[in-house]
């Protein structure tokens, strides 16, 4: 190869073999010329691993720019129809390995990096979280996206560039404090600024009507107060396969330039302030993940994202087919991700008929033929209602129409159920009464031609529950979707042990197509086999034992059992459950009970919504519990808790590889799906779990016998409210009696007696939404059972190797096979 930095003459920038240096030559460079380090080659210098980080990163972009214009061209270009998936979150995590190892780059990077004495994993460990998300819904928005790029999809991701993602978690005294998450502070490799695609947001202003050219009055907006909109665009890389798409992410912006002239002429200080104003939109992510909000902020960051990106997909419509919107439906689809996007559907209204002149028939036909709806809850709390003063002052022309499309909507509901005036209210968009609000839901349901569930039963209980009167009109606009996640970074790059040992056993085709995971099965019942796959667990178990101790300084012993539940802490998820049988154990321990008892190390991670005082005050009575048990000779060979500390997309790297037991306790009927019980499983975790959102379906593929289920169902959970007396039932269980008094009687809590009153109290609660107790004797002898399996070590292992076996159906590439096929209607660009 020529030595040459510079492309010969006659190659084109996006030509695919752009010429370049070999790999450890462009790092030095980049390291050098690009970053102006001067390598030390002082191997306790912690610079260098920062600055090798990001030169590498420089050095993988470059490889991946040709590649990512050619991918953009072909999709700008190709007349299929093109997918848009709209989410206010993407949980990305870091993207160097991942590049890394989609570009088929491992060997050349780690030849590279021994030239300094450094490891690819102190290098990665660099890498900053973007964690542009709270939690399973974010996450599942970055595993599609991957699944997309792998399957060669047409299809754009649409966010917004958060300056502040998920805010950073610490411990202070057992309770959670929460930082801002400065995950731009050293720059960001990935993303490419393409200020000549910016576009402008309106909001505020009033509605008018006026007479266009051909003397027909039309509304419009006026008197507006208008944000920029800038682009960065993020590659997603495909699975060695030419391609790289686009995530494509909005930053709230004006210029002073910008302000001075449009509407502060002359008031500098003005013009500085509402250049503030403007970019407090992009400012920070909402750390909520289940309560309804009604901040103004976040409805201004709804409307940002959707009209900047709707705007953007019309431009380059226009720049090719002028101003016939005919055939736009068809040759487009935006997925809403739950309803935070729901905006886009009176929006695109708007676009169409108040700036390219259509008339509302042919705009709804146009808007009902590319929107499509994922719902990612039940929880009621969680479910999006704006108040129409908010909408009114906030977005008045939408208001218009959202009263317009309810209008026409209603007659449908007077045709369907004549005189009905209570289903009229019911299914109303507009919930009536003193503070009358918008169901955005019931919005995103009228206007989109697809509305889907996560999981088999969350489907069903849409249909059946929540949005049963639509079911009835639309029978067919419903249908499931269960999720899932990308086998490329929750197995193959988070398990390089176990991805070698699937390699060499079944070949490597699992990384693209998950359903030949299925070989192994055989495998379960070879003893030689088993003995590598217990090696491979142990040597995970290892790694995350080191993180554990940095963490929290407390050690986990690899003899002992992994038993963890990690994810956002949230009453319906109860991590009170698990509590409960934690004290249980340590009940059992204190009365030197212990016959029979495998010892386990405990970990509990995840984060609570700064305002949900309850979760945090579970965060703070599982630090409690832990600091008590651990610090208990007794307990010292038998029982170790932990509370993870930040719990993150990297974080859960190195964690679920390492599980043993996968805790999946929610209370049936409430987890839409859940996807960590996924990447638990894939990783040979076996699962403890209610029949709720995708357990069910993992319990159906692992086998009935290689999952150890508790619990009431859903129906069952219904039926029980009826007349649930916890205190009866804590009463005739004496096991449960100790639990309960352990916790009542301060032990937990010596110098703060009445701390955790409010969780006891809520468990006694007749009225308790989430029927904790009524679980526990279940859930206590479930996990007796599990001690039992695990320690026939060559049974249990075979139960994990199954449960890996089984996992084929939770790659999100099925996923988003079916949503490619079933909704979309797309292939892969040619
Ligand atoms: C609601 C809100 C409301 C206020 C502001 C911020 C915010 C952010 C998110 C949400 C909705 C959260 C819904 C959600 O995360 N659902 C989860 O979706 C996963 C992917 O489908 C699924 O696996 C989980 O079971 C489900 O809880």
């Amino acid at each position: 190869m020529s030595n040459t930095l510079s492309a010969p003459p006659n190659a084109s920038p996006t030509d695919t073999s752009f010429p370049h240096l070999d790999l450890s030559s462009e790092l030095a460079r980049h390291l050098t010329i690009t970053l102006g380090h001067d390598f030390t080659g002082d191997s306790t210098d912690k610079q260098n691993s920062e600055y090798l980080y990001q030169a590498l990163a420089i050095t993988v972009r470059d490889r991946l720019v040709p590649i990512w214009l050619e991918t953009w061209k072909k999709t700008c270009l190709s007349e299929d129809r093109k997918v848009y998936y709209l989410s206010l979150e993407f949980l990305i995590g870091r993207s160097l390995t991942n590049a890394v190892e989609n570009l088929d780059l491992d060997e050349d990077v780690r030849k590279a990096l021994r030239a300094y004495s450094v490891g690819m994993e102190e290098v990665a460990d660099k890498e900053l979280d973007a964690g542009l998300g709270n939690g399973g819904l974010g996450r599942l928005a970055a595993c599609f996206l991957d699944s997309c790029a792998n399957l060669q999809l047409p299809v754009v991701g649409y966010g917004i560039r958060y300056e502040y993602g998920m805010f950073h978690q610490h411990i202070e005294d057992g309770r959670q404090v929460e930082d801002p998450d400065r995950w731009l502070r050293d720059g960001n490799p990935w993303e490419i600024k393409r200020p000549e695609d910016t576009r402008r947001v309106r909001f505020y202003g009033r509605t008018e009507n006026y007479y266009d050219e051909h003397g027909t009055l039309r509304p419009r907006l006026v008197d507006s107060y208008d944000v920029l909109a800038v682009p960065f665009d993020m590659p997603v890389p495909g699975y060695r396969n030419d391609t790289v798409n686009t995530l494509r992410l909005w930053k709230a912006s004006t210029t002073d330039v910008f302000n001075l002239s449009e509407f502060n002429a002359g008031s500098y200080p003005e013009a500085v302030a509402a250049k503030n104003d403007a970019e407090q939109i992009s400012m920070v992510l909402y750390p909520n993940d289940a309560s309804e909000n009604g901040k103004e902020l976040r409805l201004k960051q709804q409307y940002f994202l959707v009209s900047a990106s709707l705007q953007d997909v019309i431009a380059r419509w226009v720049e090719q087919h002028g101003e016939d919107f005919s055939d736009f439906g068809r040759k487009n689809c935006f997925q809403l991700n739950d309803t935070h996007p729901a905006c886009a559907v009176p929006e695109l209204m708007r676009l169409l008929m108040d700036e390219h002149g259509l008339e509302w028939d042919d705009a709804w036909d146009v808007v009902t033929r590319c929107m499509a709806y994922t719902n990612h809850t039940l929880l009621p709390e969680a479910l999006e209602r704006w108040s129409v003063g908010l909408f009114s002052r906030l977005l008045p022309r939408l208001l218009d129409i959202i009263y317009e499309i309810n209008a026409r909507f209603l007659k449908l509901v007077d045709q369907q159920w004549p005189g009905d005036v209570a289903m009229r209210r019911e299914m109303s968009l507009i919930e009536e009464g003193d503070n009358p609000h918008i169901r955005m839901a019931y919005l995103a349901i009228v206007g989109s031609f697809s509305v889907n569930g996560v999981a088999g039963l969350h489907t069903q209980l849409l249909e059946s529950g929540l949005f049963k009167h639509f079911n009835t009109l639309w029978p067919r606009k419903f249908n499931n979707k269960t999720n899932g996640v990308t086998q490329r970074r929750w197995l193959s790059h988070c398990n390089p042990g176990l991805r070698d040992l699937l390699n060499e056993t079944i070949g490597e085709g699992w990384q693209k197509d998950l359903t030949k995971i299925k070989e192994l099965t055989p495998y379960a019942t070879d003893a030689d086999f088993r003995k590598k796959w217990i090696d491979v667990k142990q040597e995970n178990k290892a790694r995350l034992s080191d993180l554990v101790v940095a963490e929290t300084g407390v050690r986990f012993d690899t003899s002992f059992m992994f038993d963890v539940q990690v994810k956002r802490i949230h009453e319906y998820k109860r991590q009170l459950l698990n509590v409960l049988h934690i004290v249980h154990l340590y009940d059992r321990i204190l009365r030197g009970e212990t016959a029979g008892m495998v010892p386990r190390c405990v970990l509990i991670g995840g984060k609570a919504a700064p305002g949900y005082h309850v979760a945090k005050l579970i965060v703070k009575l599982i630090n409690d519990v832990a600091k008590k048990v651990n610090n208990h000779p007794a307990a010292n060979d038998l029982l170790k808790v932990v509370f993870f500390p930040n719990y993150r997309v990297s974080s859960m790297e190195v964690i679920c590889p390492a599980t043993e037991l996968s805790e999946q306790i929610s209370t049936a009927g409430k987890e839409a799906s859940g996807t960590g019980n996924m990447k638990f499983m894939m990783n040979g975790a076996l699962t403890i779990g209610t029949l709720d959102g995708a357990n069910i379906e993992i319990r159906e593929n692992a086998g009935a016998e290689n999952f150890f289920l508790f619990g009431l169902d859903a129906a069952e959970v219904t039926e029980l409210k009826k007349d649930y007396r916890p205190n009866e039932i804590i009463a005739a269980d004496e096991d449960i009696v100790r639990i309960m008094n352990l916790l009542e009687s301060g032990h937990f809590n010596p110098d703060n007696p009445g701390l955790f009153d409010l969780l006891t109290s809520g468990l006694r609660n007749p009225q308790d939404p989430w029927v904790t107790i009524a679980d526990l004797r279940a859930y206590i002898d479930a996990q007796a059972e599990v001690g039992k399996a695990y320690q026939d070590v060559d049974h249990w292992n075979q139960m994990s190797i199954l449960n890996t076996a089984g996992s084929g159906w939770f790659s999100s590439d099925r996923t988003i096979q079916q949503y490619a096929d079933d909704i979309w209607d797309v292939r892969p660009l040619s």
